[in-house]
């Protein structure tokens, strides 16, 4: 996306009162244009807040996403698999900063966002509210779940709000990173002894439908699609990323050799789409009420952390004190 000059200039303020039609028809103009809007543009209320929620859901995501591999750190079978781990989480907490630093410039600060998540109000994805009891679980993660992720971030590069489009550019490239390492464990895995394959497989068959719920509901329940694909933040649908990465996962079982366990799957020639069997849309909306497996589980962390961690917050605000007033001399 480029700046044109000539929009530029006609979002220079209104100076003769506001004229709200004026500001709404530059936005228009902008976003038919291919054109970002920036933080100090004016834009639609709505607007605003779709980009909040979506946001903001974001970023708690990729914090609470944190725990189901976090949980492996210390279990990793060998030390380079650690420290692949390691440097993978923390690639997971940057992404919730650069996503929490765009939400800020809309206009909500880190703490309301904060206080939303840990009192159980904010929604984040519903992937991470599952368990991982085995090794071969970071393998699937970092297919299914990272895969499922760079299929529905890469066209958010491209989002109209220019803070989350350039945030996710950097995402994107640290998620592809992360798929790899995913599929290179469950290639291992798969290349190992019967039970590890069994692993490997079982790992697959329980996140295999999660990954695809990732996605949000079918079209014709997705409340807010519609909007967000006319405002240019959301490119495609959810059920065009779903079929997108069934497309992507079909041959790279097969390299792998793991079963993808939907008996019902085949490429539709006639309808141009894959055949699938029906998801279980009842579990997805369980999960996204706080009943899934792992939910209370993930909150009560996130919760812990956040009180573990008080003492941190308020050293560095009592050093950056200090030093603001160092700087104005009050203090020797
Ligand atoms: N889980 O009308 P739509 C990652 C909610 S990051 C929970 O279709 P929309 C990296 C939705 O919010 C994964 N809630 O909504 C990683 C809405 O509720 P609301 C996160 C869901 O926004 C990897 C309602 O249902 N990625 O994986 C889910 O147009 C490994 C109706 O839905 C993003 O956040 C769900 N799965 O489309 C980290 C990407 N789906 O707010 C660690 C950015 C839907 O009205 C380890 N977000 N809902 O109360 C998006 O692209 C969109 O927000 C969608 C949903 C596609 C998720």
């Amino acid at each position: 996306m480029t700046t044109a000059p000539a929009l530029r200039g006609a979002r220079e303020p209104v100076t003769d009162g506001p004229d709200e039609a004026a500001e709404q028809a530059t936005f228009d103009a902008l976003i038919a244009a291919e054109q970002r809007i920036e933080p100090r543009d004016w834009m639609p209320e709505a607007y605003r807040k779709t980009l909040i929620r979506q946001i903001s859901q974001h970023a708690h995501s990729e914090i609470i996403g944190m725990q189901p591999e976090g949980n492996w750190i210390t279990r990793a079978p060998s030390l380079k698999r650690k420290a692949i781990l390691m440097a993978k989480v923390q690639d997971e907490a940057g992404h919730g900063l650069y996503l929490y630093s765009a939400a800020q410039t809309l206009g909500i600060t880190r703490d309301e966002m904060t206080e939303q998540l840990i009192a159980g109000k904010a929604k984040y994805s519903s992937i991470f509210n599952y368990p991982t009891p085995t090794w071969a679980d970071m393998g699937a993660i970092g297919w299914l779940v990272d895969g499922a992720a760079i299929c529905n971030q890469v066209p958010l590069c491209r989002a109209s709000y220019g803070p989350y489009g350039r945030a996710m550019v950097r995402i994107c490239k640290e998620e592809s990173f992360h798929q790899r390492q995913g599929f290179e464990i469950l290639l291992a895995l798969m290349q190992g002894t019967p039970a590890q394959r069994q692993m490997a497989q079982d790992a697959v068959n329980r996140w295999y439908w999660p990954s695809l719920m990732m996605f949000g509901p079918p079209d014709d329940e997705s409340p807010n699609s519609a909007q967000s694909m006319e405002w240019k933040i959301k490119r495609f649908s959810n059920d065009e990323l779903r079929q997108r990465f069934v497309g992507m996962l079909v041959p790279q079982a097969a390299v792998l050799g793991v079963t993808l366990p939907d008996p019902e799957l085949r490429w539709d020639e006639d309808a141009q789409r894959w055949h699938m069997s029906e998801i279980d849309w009842t579990e997805f909306h369980e999960v996204l009420r706080g009943r899934g497996p792992m939910n209370a589980e993930r909150l009560r962390n996130r919760r812990n952390a956040h009180e573990d961690g008080a003492w941190v917050r308020e050293a560095a605000a009592e050093y950056a004190r200090r030093q603001a007033a160092r700087a104005e001399g009050k203090v020797a």
